[in-house]
């Protein structure tokens, strides 16, 4: 027999948009560990009160100009989006982010701001969604996270480690020498959506050493690493000081990953790096500070980037620019170098 109640949901919602194709489609800023770990997280929270077999769609999101949610699909019965720019649309029921550049357009703080949604939590201040989220989740709405075995405790810590750049050394970025940052190299590389969802429902109940080597992630790391090292070694080549600024322009190298961080490895006096890289898919700038700078700098690179149609955080932020511009991308490399050694 079939229990009423369950039925009650899909019924209602045949009535509004038609059935839907699965119970929560989470939104989360894709190849990011940040935005990895958050979605596991709001996995485990949803289940925790809507049951353990509601079945979860992650959905990985780009900043790009424009509405970054036009054509994402609104088919679940509950949608969410962590670590990712906010939507005014009904169909998103929960948000959680910390991006300085959340709103866009910056008419969309009024609308979040009039909402006094009990479901959207923004903190531009929190160092990592993940941890956000999970004092929101815990404090707030009376969540308790199981983790006898620390894997939460592990995983969240580095989530907070890595986005709020917080590292020993800049050497520490370029070795990789703990399977976080192996894994977070995997995560910023990989592009095919069953082997993320199935890694990100690992998150939380795996330790990092165990993930790092399941057979996907495993076989793919030795290439992974390789590939990072050879980066690393480009950066030095192709690597130019502007004043304060080192810029890198990976253009033509056919180098899509890779660690902002060499940069300061080879330039460890720069406070600033502007990276370029370039595919198919479209040029990807990267700006940052020196976190390891004597006096670090003190430009907000996010409101930097949010000219230029991308985004991020005050100390870290990166622009997308279409295929087919790497002309213009160069310049806006320029330009944000000419800006940030004003
Ligand atoms: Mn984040």
């Amino acid at each position: 027999m079939r229990p009423f109640g369950s039925v009650r949901p899909v019924w209602r919602s045949v009535l509004r948009f038609g059935v839907p194709d699965t119970d929560l489609r989470i939104f989360f800023h894709e190849r990011c560990f940040d935005g990895a770990t958050t979605a596991a997280l709001f996995g485990h929270f949803y289940r925790s009160t809507r049951g353990q077999n509601a079945v979860i769609d992650y959905w990985g999101m780009a900043h790009s100009d424009g509405d970054p949610f036009e054509n994402v699909p609104w088919g679940a019965e509950v949608n969410a989006c962590v670590d990712f720019r906010y939507s005014a649309d009904p169909r998103m029921h929960w948000w959680f982010d910390h991006h300085q550049s959340a709103f866009q357009p910056s008419e969309l703080r009024e609308h979040f701001d009039a909402t006094l949604s009990a479901t959207k939590f923004y903190d531009p201040h929190a160092r990592s969604c993940a941890l956000f989220a999970h004092q929101v989740m815990t404090q707030r709405l009376g969540f308790v996270l199981e983790d006898s075995m620390g894997h939460w405790e592990e995983v969240l810590s580095w989530a907070d480690r890595i986005d709020g750049a917080v590292f020993d050394s800049a050497r520490q970025l370029v070795e990789l020498d703990a399977p976080a940052l192996r894994f977070m190299t995997w995560l910023r590389s990989n592009r095919d959506r069953d082997k993320m969802a199935k890694t990100i429902e690992m998150i939380g109940r795996h330790s990092l050493a165990e993930i790092e080597n399941q057979p996907w992630v495993a076989e793919q790391l030795p290439g992974l690493l390789q590939t990072h090292h050879h980066s690393v070694a480009i950066i030095r080549e192709r690597i130019e000081v502007r004043g304060p600024v080192a810029i890198y322009d990976l253009a033509d190298d056919n180098i899509e990953v890779h660690s902002g961080f060499a940069a300061y490895l080879h330039e460890p006096t720069a406070l600033y790096s502007i990276g370029l890289v370039y595919s198919a898919r479209g040029a990807r700038i990267s700006v940052g500070c020196n976190p390891w700078a004597e006096t670090p700098g003190t430009r907000n690179i996010a409101e930097i980037c949010e000219r230029y149609g991308g985004g991020g955080h005050p100390k870290v932020g990166g622009i997308s620019v279409p295929a087919g511009q790497l002309a213009r991308a160069r310049e806006i490399v320029a330009e944000v170098a000419a800006e940030l050694a004003a």
